[in-house]
């Protein structure tokens, strides 16, 4: 028996998963659970890095509570963010969270220095503002003292796994997602990074899924009163994780990693670089055994999530479950939002920004809780039918299903829509893919497993996978025919 165990630190919150592996077959425990809050302070938005080093010490110590015996752990979180580690090997500053306003303008300007076209050549990554190379272009356009004092560069994961064991590794999938990192190349980008004037000396060597990063350090080993085990780098970027735990039959398949982010795309051997990739916003962002994921973000349980603490300011709480029984008795398809409109990505008042899309695009605005989560949750289901075809038609394949996972797979009536507006069935599980991607790969660095294909079939067969069928296929394409006209995408 082999027992890893994974940290899975999401936008919204963070989980220790205990893993076993027994005869081909897995097993987890949720250990530890957490939120993960940003904290505003004056005008910035940061991310608690040091509760979350907390938090995963805190698992550390309930495995060794229950007498578990690890082999190893490894840590996946969200992309694009970062810290410095400064000459005296602290860090420099307190990570920015990437819906931090700093990075407002930051695309546009950059591009006046480099052209897009030249940035996706080089690196095959989707244009967001929030980027890694828009916040460092934003910090250096500020003169921040960070890039003064900072020695080396290390993304959420690599810096915790820098304050677990001494060492400071980059990790590949992370790093792709900086869109300083070229693909083709298989090494940070010397042209991007001179052009941008960053030095060279922060970007340290890359270490792929699966490679041994290290071990628990001694000083950390002595605080906790536990063994050392080695700290593997996984797929260190949460949706690289979820991927490699997508239970496919299909050597090519069409996913969603739904959480607070909506992922959807498929897995390609090979970065697409031309130029329809770049049109529709495509990304290619590095996966385990050597593959990309062809994708593209989708605003997704973001917005929900929003609402939810919008409403609670007002003093109304409601549970997740809650908000889905109140969608499910309003009326349907009444009006819908692009999830992905430039106004729903910063934190605030989503139930206000969702009536203002309306009343901008002429549609009558949702009122309810249940109004407004129903709005949202159909118009990702249309978005996500939108982005699907698009995945088709850039790799050329027509999918039999969509594989979803993630925690947003917990709303039901979500899986449904979504089958009902893509017209083809979902298939729903496992619902921590992203722990379970980070438990496999270690798994594969061990022996345990000979190969990711074999790795994902031992969680098709270990977890359970939920079927939704497509249905009420009339409604749902004439309201798709009324989402291309609100969001433009007719046009
Ligand atoms: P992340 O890892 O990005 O923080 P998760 O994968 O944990 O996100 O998914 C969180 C989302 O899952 C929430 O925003 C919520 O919409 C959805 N969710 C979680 N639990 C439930 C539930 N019991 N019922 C319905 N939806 C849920
Ligand atoms: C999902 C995710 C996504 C990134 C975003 C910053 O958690 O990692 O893949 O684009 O967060």
């Amino acid at each position: 028996m082999s027992n890893v165990l994974a940290f899975d630190l999401g936008a919204s919150s963070g989980r220790a998963l205990l893993g076993r592996l027994t005869d081909g077959k897995i097993e987890v425990e949720e250990l530890h659970r957490f939120p993960n809050d940003p904290v505003q302070v004056g005008d910035r938005l940061h991310w608690d890095i040091l509760r979350l080093y907390h938090e995963i010490k805190q698992g550390l110590l309930k495995a060794k509570h229950q007498g578990i015996e690890l082999q190893s752990m490894a840590i996946d979180s969200w992309a694009v963010d970062f810290g410095f580690i400064g000459k005296n090997g602290e860090l420099v500053g307190n990570p920015y969270h990437y819906r931090d306003r700093h990075t407002e303008g930051a695309m546009d300007s950059l591009f006046a220095q480099i052209p897009p076209s030249v940035i996706f050549a080089r690196t095959g990554i989707q244009f967001l503002p929030f980027n890694t190379i828009y916040q460092l272009f934003a910090l250096k356009q500020a003169n921040s003292p960070w890039l003064q004092e900072g020695n080396r560069f290390l993304m959420i994961p690599d810096l915790l796994r820098y304050f677990l064991t001494g060492e400071m590794h980059n990790e590949f999938t992370n790093a792709t997602t900086t869109q300083l990192y070229n693909p083709v190349e298989g090494k940070w980008d010397a042209e991007l990074l001179r052009m941008l004037d960053l030095p060279a000396s922060w970007f340290g060597n890359v270490l792929k899924p699966g490679a041994k990063a290290g071990s628990l350090s001694h000083s950390v080993c002595e605080e906790l009163g536990i063994p050392s085990i080695p700290v593997y780098a996984v797929a260190e970027h949460d949706t690289g994780s979820a991927v490699a735990a997508v239970p496919a039959t299909e050597s090519s398949f069409a996913y969603l990693s739904c959480g607070t982010w909506s992922l959807m795309g498929t897995e390609v051997d090979k970065p697409v670089l031309h130029d329809l990739a770049r049109k529709l916003n495509f990304t290619n962002e590095g996966g385990v055994a050597d593959t990309y994921r062809l994708l593209k973000n989708i605003m997704g349980l973001w917005i929900l999530q929003e609402c939810r603490r919008e409403w609670e300011r007002e003093g109304k709480s409601y549970s997740f479950p809650e908000l889905v029984q109140l969608a499910s008795e309003a009326k349907p398809l009444q009006s819908f939002i692009d999830p992905d409109d430039a106004s729903f990505l910063p934190p605030g008042d989503m139930p206000s920004r969702i009536a203002e899309y309306c009343g901008r695009t002429g549609q009558k605005a949702p009122e309810t809780t249940g109004e407004i989560a129903r709005c949202i949750l159909e118009s990702l289901a249309l978005k996500y039918r939108y982005v699907f075809e698009m995945t088709e038609r850039l790799s050329a394949q027509r999918f039999q299903g969509l594989h979803m996972v993630g925690g947003g797979i917990q709303n039901t009536l979500l899986c449904q829509w979504t089958a009902n507006a893509i017209g083809k069935p979902v298939w729903a599980g496992p619902s921590e893919g992203s722990a379970i991607g980070n438990l496999v790969v270690q798994w594969i660095a061990q022996g345990a497993f000979a190969n990711i294909g074999e790795a994902r079939k031992a969680i098709r067969d270990s977890f359970p996978v939920a079927v939704y069928e497509p249905s009420e296929s009339e409604a749902w394409s004439g309201a798709y025919e009324r989402f291309l006209n609100v969001t433009g995408f007719a046009e």
